[in-house]
């Protein structure tokens, strides 16, 4: 099942910062588009039959704090 998720993420401060979230989840099984936003402090995640779980610890590895909004 094709999914859409939208995530808070916490701690990221410059676009090297974007750059590092982005590549964590596009890393995840089943990611098919990441979009995430500096300003906002969010991230759009399209994906089919990912594991949830493993985006927030793909992005807790890289030293921010996803949650499920
Ligand atoms: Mo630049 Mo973003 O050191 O952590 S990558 S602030």
């Amino acid at each position: 099942m094709s999914q859409t998720i939208e995530l808070a993420i916490t701690g990221m401060t410059c676009d090297h910062c974007v750059h590092a979230v982005t590549e964590a989840i596009q890393d995840v099984p089943g990611v098919e588009s990441v979009k995430v936003d500096l300003a906002s402090n969010a991230a759009l995640v399209t994906a089919m039959n990912a594991d949830i779980e493993k985006i927030l610890a793909a992005v807790a590895e890289e030293g921010y704090t996803a949650a499920v909004k």
